[in-house]
């Protein structure tokens, strides 16, 4: 697979010659600074393509190119909206950047409750508390009926954090769930909003009626939509899994498991329509299996991210290495590997270490955990490829 990296543009403080230093080979970014909903110019796509092949790197997959709230409950301005889109897609078709990951979940695009939790080496993951995760929607959000989705075991839990949390504890709560993981992936909140949780409840307003059935129509008309752009200018489309891969704050999701990628291939059944395999978000559902899922989909996947998880019996789970939890990468890489070797794949989240909590890096992207990841997987390619008779070309001197 091509190794890839996600940047965040030039204001990132990983620098793409940095990058050129550690093996990668392509760029996966987007245009940050152009809001949801506006079309991505010529200009402005050259001007960052460009700037990335100015040192030796190609831009090869924009994630994300976000698709608005409103085409995802189907609002008003949903046709404007997808006529936007279309028009950023031929515009990026036209500068030679086909594979586009974008996501389709409502409001959340990614959730998480701790962001430094503590590994015994030192370093530390990403986590998910299944009972933080309800407190912050029964206590915080204090959504309607919200109890009714934990388990009476989560909810004695909650019970008792409910005693013990401080205004200040309830603040990292809520930095943690909507912002600082939402606000780098154009999500809907930024660092500095004031009142982020009223921002956040009137936000799920928006799905008020909007069940998993109508959600899933809202994905298929959009795809319907896109899909002769996508063919006149090859742009492969894939959609990144939910994570975690359930339904969180009553807010259907579509793309959890084996039955819901199906349901999406097949309703539009285009070879532009795909998935982004991200092991990582695939694995945090113990239904899934991820080698298995890999297995059927991998004629229909685009783009991959590798990352593993450890899942704990309550649901809730943590970031692993890549070596180890549920996603047996090792095996990934033999598939994908047989399927495409040109398709591209980055390391996703990994462990901060060596320095990485002082710099400020979005929340799992940081330099020395991901560039240890992106050995890794280096390594464990280099052996799958002389298992199969795949010729990759190694520098014989650095670089
Ligand atoms: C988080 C990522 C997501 C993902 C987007 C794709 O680190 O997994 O932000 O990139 O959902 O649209």
């Amino acid at each position: 697979m091509e190794k890839t990296w996600r940047w965040f543009g030039k204001n990132d403080k990983i620098t793409l010659s940095m990058l050129r230093q550690i093996g990668v080979e392509g760029i996966v970014t987007a245009l940050h600074d152009v809001p949801n909903g506006e079309i991505w110019t010529v200009e402005k796509i050259t001007e960052l393509r460009d700037y990335i092949a100015s040192f030796g790197l190609r831009w090869s997959v924009v994630e994300s190119l976000p698709v608005c709230e409103s085409i995802k409950y189907g609002g008003k301005d949903r046709d404007r909206l997808i006529e936007n889109y279309k028009v950023s897609l031929a515009n990026l078709g036209k500068c030679g950047i086909h594979t586009i990951c974008y996501n389709f979940m409502p409001v959340l695009d990614w959730a998480r409750t701790d962001l430094a939790n503590p590994n015994p080496n030192g370093t530390s993951s990403l986590y998910f508390n299944m009972a933080e995760f309800a407190y912050f929607d029964c206590c915080i959000l204090k959504r309607e009926h919200a109890e009714d989705d934990y388990t009476p075991e989560i909810m004695a839990q909650v019970k008792e954090k409910a005693g013990k949390m401080t205004p200040q504890d309830d603040d990292r709560m809520v930095e943690n769930i909507i912002i600082k993981t939402q606000g780098f992936v154009n999500g809907n909140i930024k660092e500095g909003d004031l009142n982020p949780v009223r921002i956040f409840r009137d936000l799920l307003a928006l799905y008020k009626g909007i069940d998993k059935t109508q959600l899933r129509e809202n994905m298929k008309y959009f795809l319907k939509e896109i899909m002769p752009v996508c063919n006149e200018y090859d742009m492969r489309m894939c959609v990144h899994p939910d994570d975690p891969p359930m339904q969180i704050l009553g807010l259907p999701r579509i793309v959890c498991n084996e039955e819901d990628i199906r349901w999406f291939l097949d309703a539009v059944p285009d070879v532009h329509n795909g998935l982004t395999f991200c092991a990582g978000s695939l694995s945090a559902g113990a239904h899934n299996d991820v080698v298995d899922l890999a297995r059927k989909f991998k004629d229909r996947t685009h783009f991959v991210h590798l990352r593993s998880t450890c899942v704990f019996p309550d649901g809730s789970f943590k970031e692993a290495s890549h070596f180890g939890g549920r996603a047996n990468i090792i095996e990934l890489i033999r598939i994908f590997e047989q399927e495409n070797p040109a398709l591209p794949m980055r390391v996703d989240h990994a462990p901060m270490m060596l320095g990485d909590e002082d710099k400020g890096y979005n929340a799992g992207y940081s330099f020395h955990g991901r560039m240890m990841a992106l050995g890794q997987v280096e390594g464990m390619m280099a052996v799958v490829d002389r298992e199969l008779g795949i010729e990759r070309s190694y520098p014989v001197t650095v670089g």
